[in-house]
């Protein structure tokens, strides 16, 4: 089997290809060119994956990877992932992020049997109040970057009902790790709190410690998108842990472990806060439970754990 990745260096990225690599497939990724090195979370994978050049704006440079590795499977990882960013970037975020998932879906149209996954976002439901949120919510989103995944959503929907084809959504609540990117708030409190520790710094700050998130481990989350491209049938999946903790909560565990308070260390800036912010986002992903045989491995406790362990050795 012959899988290609987009955004294969991000978070996701190097852990489904790791995941794809252990089952014994040929692993291919798309990268763009970066002023400085970015491949860090590939280091242990770099000499058994096939990296192409291609950014998800570039339909000709899609094409060119697509004819060339003509995959089995395809993940559609690439994004700027950034919510906040996105509201500074709404057009980048629209063609990337939304119009990105089309161009990849028009050109897997003219190549019969390769299966596609879009990656969506648990964002999709942005201020929806009726929370746990499941495949029949409704989405109501509140950035320009979930507005793109909902477009991406229907679109992968639509492809599948007007052409027959292949494809999934994934409906991926917020999922961490020790590679999680350094601004997203839970890798930015484990690193913060390791830098109070070592005496690098003596406080940290946060925007909205309100906010109520369901986080689970990014390990288990790409084990979920391989499932739903293994089943007879696509569909569309939310995947979710079924706990929801505000950012108080991780801070009261990321600090716990270091035997500190961290309302001694952390205050709040404006200019963390955004236009608009889902107060809570809470899945229920009983239907992943039921088709796909998927469970969370990592609890909550174990995820902070995990993540604040590593800052500190790191
Ligand atoms: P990430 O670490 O930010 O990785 C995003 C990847 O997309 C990076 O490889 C990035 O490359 C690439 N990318 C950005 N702009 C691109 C462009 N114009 N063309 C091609 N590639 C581009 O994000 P992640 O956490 O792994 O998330 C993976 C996917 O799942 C994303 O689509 C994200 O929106 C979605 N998602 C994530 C979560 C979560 O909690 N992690 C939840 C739901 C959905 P560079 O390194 O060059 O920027
Ligand atoms: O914010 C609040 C912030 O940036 C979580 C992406 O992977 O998951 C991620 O998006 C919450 C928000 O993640 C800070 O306002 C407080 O309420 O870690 P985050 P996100 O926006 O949920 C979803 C599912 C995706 O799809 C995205 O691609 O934490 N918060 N203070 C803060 N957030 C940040 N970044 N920085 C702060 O200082």
């Amino acid at each position: 089997m012959r899988a290609l990745v987009t955004g294969v260096n991000g978070q996701d990225g190097s852990y489904l290809a790791e995941l794809l690599l252990a089952k014994g497939y040929e692993v291919h990724g798309t990268i763009r060119r970066a002023s400085l090195p970015n491949m860090q979370r590939l280091e242990n994978i770099t000499d058994r994956i096939t990296l192409h050049y291609a950014d998800l704006s570039d339909a000709s440079a899609l094409a060119r990877v697509l004819y060339e590795v003509h995959p089995d499977e395809v993940y559609n990882l690439g994004a700027l992932s950034d919510v906040r960013v996105s509201f500074d970037t709404a057009e980048y975020s629209g063609d990337v992020t939304g119009l990105g998932c089309t161009r990849l879906l028009e050109l897997v149209r003219q190549l019969p049997g390769v299966r596609f996954y879009q990656a969506g976002s648990s964002e999709m439901f942005g201020v929806n109040p009726d929370v746990p949120t499941n495949e029949m919510s409704e989405f109501r989103p509140a950035s320009p970057y979930a507005a793109a995944k909902v477009y991406a959503y229907h679109m992968t929907k639509l492809y599948r009902d007007a052409y027959g084809m292949f494809a999934a959504n994934g409906v991926l609540f917020n999922h961490e790790s020790q590679r999680r990117g350094v601004e997203f708030v839970t890798r930015k409190i484990t690193r913060g709190l390791a830098a109070i520790v070592q005496g690098r710094a003596s406080e940290l700050v946060l925007g909205n410690l309100d906010a109520k998130r369901d986080w689970g481990h990014a390990r288990d989350y790409v084990a979920a998108m391989w499932l739903m491209l293994q089943q007879d049938e696509p569909g569309d999946y939310v995947i979710a842990t079924g706990e929801t903790h505000s950012v108080r909560d991780f801070l009261d565990a990321a600090f716990g472990y270091a035997d500190l308070d961290w309302h001694d260390y952390v205050r709040t800036d404006a200019r963390y806060f955004r236009p608009v912010d889902p107060p809570v986002l809470l899945g229920d992903a009983s239907k992943a439970h039921h088709e796909l045989a998927w469970k969370p491995e990592v609890s909550f406790e174990e995820l902070v754990r995990e993540m604040v362990q590593a800052d500190l050795a790191g």
